[in-house]
């Protein structure tokens, strides 16, 4: 038998895909063949829907005590390009947030050299009493791995101390690669895997929902990304608490790493084949994104037949790939997110972050089901 149609038996029995699969996927398999069998994961799961949200991004402050290489957003504490943003501020892009509609704001930022633990933490207070109806997906694993050597406290303990000020989830952020041999080159100060996995546990077992993310298309193999992908699916198993996992593609302009190996963002073939490789492997993940703003809107329509099937949302305020290149708009419409769906041939649904559909009147919005976690096949 050939080895794609021994990979696409397992695939229609519901049986778990090895490291030497994802291999031979990621190197070997003809694009179209591999897109088929991610489309057919994607629709067992899935069905015919394609989600979005309406959100705003909130990045508090740039200026960072890492160094990452391949990072375009961050400054140093006295650079011209650095900011800390006020309580007013704050709260104004909140009011912006809620009264556009927004369901969600994710927050994240860098690793300020002089702001103390409290002021993170004031952060998610103030805006969660301010507007207590916005979801806050806050502060990647780095971040609180980061507030735990600020304080010495334990992560587990922070998280709870947050969540009764009103964090909602964690986002899928500062996973890059898990593997050493790549983590030690591209960022090799801040939280390795066994952290980043650790929080997310976590996390979990206090009840709060994340994501997941992984870098990819700069010095990594396959292998370190299969390995990474393995990982999070283990994980997975465990807790059972991630909801999305989104594939990252470099984006090298102003980066230290882009400049230093000439690199060039991944192109199209390779986004198409990680989302459908990733929608493969991680068979325990309900939920694929294709970030628009990463991906750009028309690789983000066909991710949606190579796997994907939620495009994240309006985003406005967008920084981390505006600093490194990325020509995508900043903002797109609720109508804008709908067509692009609906051109894709797919049937768009609004939900929250915790994949509620969202059912709007004219004046207000309200979360109703939970949508599509794992449709049984036919
Ligand atoms: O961790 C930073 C990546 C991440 C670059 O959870 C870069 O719903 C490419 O995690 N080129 C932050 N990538 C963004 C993120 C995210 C985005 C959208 C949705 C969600 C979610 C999470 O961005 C970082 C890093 O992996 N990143 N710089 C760059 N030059
Ligand atoms: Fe700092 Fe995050 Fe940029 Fe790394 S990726 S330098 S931790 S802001």
């Amino acid at each position: 038998m050939a080895r794609i149609d021994d990979i696409r038996a397992k695939v229609e029995a519901g049986q778990r895909l090895s490291f030497d699969d994802g291999i031979f996927l990621y190197d070997e398999a003809d694009l179209f063949d591999l897109g088929e069998l991610a489309n057919y994961v994607r629709e067992r799961k899935n069905g015919n829907f394609a989600y979005y949200n309406v959100n705003t991004h909130l990045n508090p402050t740039n200026v960072c005590v890492y160094r990452c290489v391949f990072c375009a957003f961050r400054a140093d504490l006295k650079s011209p390009k650095g900011y800390v943003m006020s309580d007013e501020q704050i709260l104004r892009r909140a009011e912006e947030a809620a009264q556009r509609g927004a369901t969600e704001l994710h927050i994240v930022g860098g690793l300020h050299h002089q702001l103390p633990y409290d002021w993170y933490l004031h952060v998610v207070r103030i805006i969660h009493q301010a507007q207590p109806r916005l979801h806050l997906k806050a502060y990647t694993a780095v971040e609180w791995d980061w507030f735990s050597r600020l304080t010495g406290r334990p992560t587990r303990d922070l998280l709870a101390e947050f969540q009764q000020a009103g964090l909602g989830s964690l986002p899928g952020g500062g996973a890059e690669i898990f593997h050493p041999e790549v983590r030690d080159l591209i960022c090799e100060h801040k939280a390795d895997a066994d952290t980043w996995l650790r929080i997310h546990r976590e996390a979990h077992q206090l009840g709060l929902r994340s994501n997941a993310t992984m870098l990819y298309g700069h010095i990594e193999t396959t292998a370190h990304r299969i390995d990474h992908l393995l990982r999070l699916r283990q994980l997975q198993d465990e807790t059972g608490g991630f909801q999305t996992f989104i594939p990252l593609a470099f984006h090298p302009d102003n980066t230290k790493l882009g400049h230093d190996r000439q690199l060039k963002k991944p192109n199209i073939l390779m986004d198409l084949r990680t989302m459908a490789v990733s929608r493969l492997m991680l068979d325990n993940f309900p939920h694929i994104k294709a970030y628009w703003v990463m991906l750009g809107v028309p690789t983000a329509q066909l991710a949606l037949s190579f796997g994907a099937d939620d495009i994240d949302g309006t985003v406005v305020h967008e920084k981390i790939y505006h600093d490194a290149g990325s020509d995508s708009p900043q903002e797109l419409t609720v109508d804008q997110l709908r067509r692009l769906i609906e051109e894709a041939g797919r049937t768009p649904i609004e939900r929250d972050t915790l994949y509620r559909e969202v059912v709007r009147s004219e004046t207000s919005w309200r979360t109703g089901r939970t949508i599509a976690l794992d449709l049984v096949p036919a």
